[in-house]
């Protein structure tokens, strides 16, 4: 029933914002990546709002080009053809459903393996009847240097933070057993929007949430749609676009940091008029991996705010949630 994907009336910008200016929204910060001093604004950022822009990036107009024109003839492809790429289990065509426990969106996706080389001869890969070889290729083309430039920004926050290695964080990202994950989210356009705009009501293309695993970073095209919560629990718009990335802090990247790090509640509201395509790349450690704060990090007596846990079990918990659970709690000391 479509009324599920409503969400409550939103709320007002409020003057709780840090450029002095009442009633506006805060700024989001960016992040310059060929500044070496954006280090310092990096951890900011991580610590205040648990999300960034980032302009410099490095990865090639030329590859992200080649995902979305492959992106948008999938999904611009007959229902029928979709759905031999899906169900996602894990990975396939998704189709408003969104995990195992009765979410629901007005979205449809792809999730992919991210590791590189796996097999294109299996959905969902083999229904890009052309060439199921070339969509994989342009896919890990595009993780690639989405993935490097996930590292460098890790790095970076290690090396602020005076970490004793600087790849503490990336080389969870970089290990051959890493756990990421990649997706193509595809919302279409809907009419009823503004109908339900009208009475205050939002249409809600990915319910609230926070990324269960270390990075996540984003690309769009020029819809909006994507908005991040506020420790108030303001909504705020996040102005789409196409060439910069958007970076967010998944739930063991807070734990790794012992909760100084935030991960953000995200959500996607659905457009009228246009429709929006974004590829996440999501940054995870190996299933075995122990998610706790760094020792490095520790300062005085300070004690962990959070139970011992691995990936793997962690991933089952979140993967056996809500989507707008505080999945964390479970996880954490009282
Ligand atoms: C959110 C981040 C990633 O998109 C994802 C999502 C996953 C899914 O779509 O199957 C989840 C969601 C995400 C968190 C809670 C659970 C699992 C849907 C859901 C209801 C692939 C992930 O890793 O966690």
């Amino acid at each position: 029933p479509i009324e599920l994907f409503f969400s409550k009336p939103s709320s007002k910008p409020t003057n709780n914002n840090n450029n002095n200016n009442p009633l506006s929204f805060p700024t989001i910060p960016i992040i310059d990546l060929s500044k070496s001093d954006s280090k310092h604004l990096l951890v900011k950022a991580c610590q205040e709002f648990g999300f960034f822009k980032v302009i410099n990036h490095g990865v090639p107009m030329q590859s992200i080009k080649k995902l979305e024109s492959q992106a948008t003839k999938f999904f611009s492809s007959p229902l029928s053809l979709k759905q031999k790429a899906g169900p996602p289990n894990p990975f396939g065509y998704g189709n408003r459903r969104l995990g195992s426990n009765g979410d629901f969106g007005w979205v449809e996706y792809l999730l992919l393996n991210a590791k590189l080389e796996s097999d294109h001869k299996s959905p969902p890969f083999s229904v890009f009847e052309e060439n199921p070889e070339d969509f994989r290729g342009v896919v890990n083309d595009y993780v690639t240097s989405v993935k490097k430039m996930a590292c460098e920004i890790l790095e970076m926050l290690a090396d602020e933070m005076g970490l004793e290695a600087r790849n503490v964080f990336s080389k969870l990202l970089m290990d051959e057993e890493s756990d990421s994950v990649f997706r193509v989210n595809y919302y279409p356009p809907c009419p009823e929007v503004q109908e339900h705009e009208s009475k205050g009501k939002k249409l809600i293309g990915f319910g609230e949430h926070t990324d269960p695993q270390i990075i996540s970073v984003l690309r769009s095209n020029n819809t909006s749609g994507l908005e991040i919560s506020l420790r108030d629990g303001t909504w705020v718009p996040v102005p789409s676009d196409s060439s910069s990335f958007f970076v967010n802090v998944g739930d063991s990247l807070q734990v790794m940091t012992n909760g100084r790090f935030k991960s953000v509640k995200h959500r996607v509201v659905a457009n009228s008029s246009k429709s929006r395509l974004s590829m996440i790349y999501f940054g995870g450690p190996p299933l075995s991996e122990k998610i706790a704060p760094l020792d490095s990090l520790m300062v005085g007596e300070e004690a962990s705010l959070y139970k011992e846990f691995t990936w793997f079990e962690y991933r089952k918990s979140a993967f056996n949630s809500r989507l707008s659970d505080n999945r964390l709690s479970l996880f954490e000391k009282i």
